[in-house]
C-alpha cells in the first residue's frame, strides 16, 4: 500500500556518502565484504531482518532438543521404578531442559521478534548498531554450543576417544539450571558444570549486547512522531526487557564468575568446608533468576497485545495501563527474588516483606489480563489460528498465575516448594504462556516475514493439540505434587499413588510433542507452498504492514510520519488530520551498510575460549593456551570490527508512492 506523500515535515536526512557505490576502503586498508546471497551473505549479514530469522531457525532446532531432553524425562517417570535412564543421566537431561528451554529457545524465540519487528514497527530501516546484532546472534550461537557440546564429548567418552584426566564421567551439566551451590563445586560435579558456567557467561554477553541495542534503537531510531505513548505494545514490551537484560544478567555474571573462580583457582566463595556461603549462590542466582521469569513473559506479552487488537477489529483497550503495569511488573520482578529462598530461614520480617511483594506482581499482572478482555468485549473476533493461540495463552497463563498466588503465601510455599505443584507452576506460565504466544506471534507474523501465507486447518489442528497436550501434561502435577511426589527424582516406588496421574503426564508430554512437530511441519510446508500473503493480510494497525511482504532490504522507501497511537489504522479507517505523512526520500538513495566478518570472528574467540576453558578442567594438554589464543580472537576482532571503517552503498528504491 502507499503512503500519502503531501506532507514533508522532517528535513530530509543527507546521506553521508554520495560519490562512491560498492564496498568502501578504511583507513587501514579493510574492505567490507558486500555478498547479498549465499552461507557467506547469511555468515557475515547485518541486516536484522535475516539476523532475526536466523535467532528463529536456532530457537526452533533448541526447541527441538529440550523437547526430546523433556520426553526422555517424562518416559521415565512413566511407571514406577523405571530404569530407562540413570540417575546420573536423569539429572543430565533436567538440567540441559531447563537451561536449553530458558536461554537457546524462549529467549532467541523472542530474539526473533525482537530483531524482525521492532525496526519495523517504529519506521526504521535498522537496528542502532547493525554490527553489534550480529555479534549477538553470533555470540549467542557460540554460547549455545558451549552447553551442548558436552554431549559430545560424553559420547565421545563412551566410545573411548576422551578420556578425562581423573577419570571423572560428569561431562554434562548436571547442577540444575538453577546450578545451586555447593552441588556446583568441584567436589561434586565434573565439566560439566565448567560447560555451563562458561556457556552462560558467553550466552550473557549476547544478551547484554542485543540489549543495548534495542534500547538505543527504541529510545533514537523513532519515525518523526512517534513518540512513547505511540509506540505498539510489543515495542514497548522489548525496551522493558531490554532494560531488565541489563540489570538480571550483572548479578549471574557475578556468581558465574565466583564459582568459576572456586573451581579454577581454589577460592572459597560456595566451600562450606571453607567457610564459604552457599546461600550467597541462591541470592545472586534469584536476583537474575526472578527477572528471568519477566525477561521470558514480558514479550509474550507484548505479542498477544498486538494480536488481539488486530483480530478483534478494536484498539487495545487500556493503552497506558498496559504499557504502565508492564513497567511494574519489570520494576517489581526485582522485589522478589526471595520468595525462592522462603524455607532458608531468611527470618520473619524478610519472609513477610517478599511474600506481600510476591503477591502484589498479581495485581498488574491481573491489569493486564483484564485489559485484554476489554479488547475482546463488543469486538468483532476473527478466530484466526494466531487469536486461537493467544486465547490459549489467557487461559495458560492466568492457570499459572493462580497458582503461582498460592505458593506466594510463604506457609503454603513450605508445602509446595520443590513438589511437582512448582513444575506445573512454572510450565503453565513459561509453555503456556512464552511457547503458546511465540507460536501465535509465528503464524501472525510469518506472512509479513515470507511473503508466504499459511493454508488450510493445520494450524487450528496445532492449537488444539498443543493446548490439550499442555494441559494433560502439567495439570495433575498440581495434584502430584500436593499429595507429595517431589521434583528432580529419577524415580519413584510403586504403591505410592503417583503412578496413574505420572502416567497421564507422561501421556500428554508426547501428545504436545505432536502437535509441536505438526507446527514445525506448517511452516515449512507454509515455507515451500503458502498463497502470497499480501502486504496486509490481517487489516493490520502497525507499521510493518505498509510495506511489501517480506520486506525490502530498506524496509521504507519513505520514513512514515505518525501523527497518532494506532497510525495505520488510523490512516485506512480515520480522519484526514491523522493520516501517515512520508518524509521525502532523500536524493541520493538510501544508505545501506555492508556487511562484516569481524562480529563472527569475535563470537568464534568466545566459542574457543568456552570450550577450552572446560577442557582444561578435565586435563586436557595446552587447554590453557587455546582458550588465551580464543581470548586473543575475540579482541582482534573487535578491533579490526572498529576499525575496518563504515562501508555502504547506495539504494534506489522504487517509488511506490
Ligand atoms: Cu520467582
Amino acid at each position: 500500500m502507499s503512503l500519502t506523500t503531501t506532507t514533508t515535515t522532517a528535513p530530509s536526512p543527507t546521506p553521508p556518502h554520495t560519490s562512491e557505490e560498492g564496498p568502501s576502503r578504511s583507513n587501514i586498508g579493510l574492505v567490507r565484504p558486500d555478498f547479498s546471497t549465499g552461507l557467506k551473505d547469511l555468515l557475515t549479514t547485518v541486516d536484522h531482518k535475516k539476523i532475526g530469522a536466523m535467532y528463529a531457525i536456532f530457537a526452533l532446532a533448541f526447541l527441538i532438543i529440550g523437547g526430546v531432553e523433556a520426553l526422555f524425562i517424562r518416559a521415565q517417570l512413566a511407571v514406577a521404578e523405571n530404569n530407562l535412564v540413570s540417575a546420573e543421566t536423569y539429572n543430565q537431561l533436567f538440567t540441559m531442559h531447563g537451561t536449553t528451554m530458558v536461554f537457546l529457545a524462549v529467549m532467541p524465540l523472542s530474539s526473533a521478534f525482537f530483531n524482525f519487528l521492532v525496526p519495523l514497527q517504529i519506521g526504521a530501516r535498522d537496528v542502532a548498531f547493525p554490527r553489534l546484532n550480529a555479534f549477538s546472534l553470533w555470540t549467542f550461537v557460540a554460547g549455545a554450543i558451549v552447553v551442548n557440546i558436552s554431549w559430545l564429548f560424553q559420547a565421545a567418552q563412551a566410545l573411548g576417544w576422551f578420556t578425562t584426566e581423573n577419570g571423572m564421567t560428569d561431562i554434562v551439566p548436571a547442577g540444575g539450571w538453577f546450578g545451586y551451590a555447593p552441588l556446583t563445586s568441584d567436589e561434586y560435579t565434573g565439566i560439566g558444570t565448567d560447560f555451563w558456567i562458561f556457556g552462560l557467561q558467553v550466552l550473557g554477553i549476547a544478551s547484554i549486547a542485543a540489549s543495548l541495542n534495542f534500547i538505543v534503537t527504541i529510545i533514537n531510531f523513532r519515525a518523526p512522531g512517534m513518540k512513547m505513548m505511540r509506540l505498539p505494545v510489543f515495542v514497548w514490551m522489548t525496551l522493558i526487557t531490554s532494560i531488565l537484560v541489563i540489570f538480571a544478567f550483572p548479578p549471574i555474571t557475578v556468581a558465574l564468575g565466583e564459582l568459576m573462580f572456586d573451581r579454577y583457582f581454589g577460592t572459597n566463595f560456595f566451600r562450606v568446608d571453607q567457610g564459604g556461603q552457599p546461600i550467597l549462590w541462591q541470592h545472586l542466582f534469584w536476583v537474575f533468576g526472578h527477572p528471568e521469569v519477566y525477561i521470558l513473559i514480558l514479550p509474550a506479552m507484548g505479542i498477544i497485545s498486538e494480536i488481539l487488537p488486530v483480530s478483534s477489529k478494536k484498539p487495545l483497550f487500556g493503552y497506558s495501563l498496559i504499557v504502565f503495569s508492564g513497567a511494574v511488573i519489570g520494576f517489581l520482578g526485582f522485589a522478589v527474588w526471595s520468595h525462592h529462598m522462603f524455607t532458608t530461614g531468611l527470618g520473619k520480617v524478610a519472609t513477610a516483606a517478599f511474600s506481600l511483594l510476591t503477591m502484589a506482581i498479581a495485581v498488574p499482572t491481573g491489569v493486564k489480563i483484564f485489559n485484554w478482555i476489554g479488547t475482546l468485549w463488543g469486538g468483532r473476533i476473527k478466530f484466526t489460528v494466531p487469536m486461537v493461540l493467544s486465547l490459549g495463552f489467557i487461559w495458560m497463563f492466568m492457570m499459572g498465575g493462580f497458582s503461582g498466588i498460592m505458593h506466594s503465601s510463604a506457609p503454603s510455599d513450605a508445602q509446595q516448594q520443590d513438589s511437582y505443584f512448582v513444575v506445573a507452576h512454572f510450565h503453565y506460565v513459561l509453555i503456556g504462556g512464552s511457547i503458546l504466544s511465540l507460536m501465535a506471534g509465528v503464524y501472525f507474523w510469518m506472512p509479513k516475514m515470507t511473503g508466504k501465507m499459511w493454508y488450510g486447518k493445520l494450524g487450528y489442528w496445532v492449537a488444539g493439540i498443543v493446548i490439550v497436550g499442555l494441559n494433560l501434561t502439567f495439570f495433575p502435577m498440581h495434584f502430584l505434587g500436593m499429595i507429595g511426589m517431589p521434583r528432580r527424582t529419577h524415580t519413584y516406588l510403586e504403591g505410592t499413588g503417583w503412578e496413574p496421574m505420572n502416567l497421564v503426564c507422561t501421556i500428554g508430554a508426547f501428545i504436545l510433542a505432536i502437535g509441536i512437530f505438526f507446527f514445525l511441519y506448517d511452516i515449512f510446508r507454509t515455507l515451500r507452498k503458502g498463497p502470497p500473503a499480501g502486504d496486509d493480510p490481517w487489516d493490520g494497525r502497525t507499521l510493518e504492514w505498509t510495506i511489501s511482504s517480506p520486506p525490502p532490504a530498506y524496509n521504507f522507501a519513505r520514513t512514515p510520519i505518525v501523527h497518532s497511537r494506532d497510525a495505520l489504522w488510523a490512516h485506512k479507517h480515520g480522519k484526514e488530520s491523522v493520516k501517515l505523512g512520508s518524509v521525502e526520500p532523500s536524493p541520493g538513495g538510501i544508505h545501506m551498510p555492508s556487511n562484516s566478518w569481524f562480529p563472527l570472528v569475535a563470537s568464534v574467540g568466545f566459542l574457543i575460549l568456552g570450550v577450552s576453558m572446560a577442557l582444561k578442567q578435565a586435563g586436557v594438554p595446552y587447554c590453557g593456551y587455546i582458550a588465551i589464543s580464543g581470548l586473543l580472537i575475540t579482541f582482534v576482532g573487535i578491533y579490526l570490527w572498529a576499525l575496518e571503517g563504515p562501508g555502504g552503498y547506495h539504494l534506489h528504491p522504487e517509488e511506490k508512492a
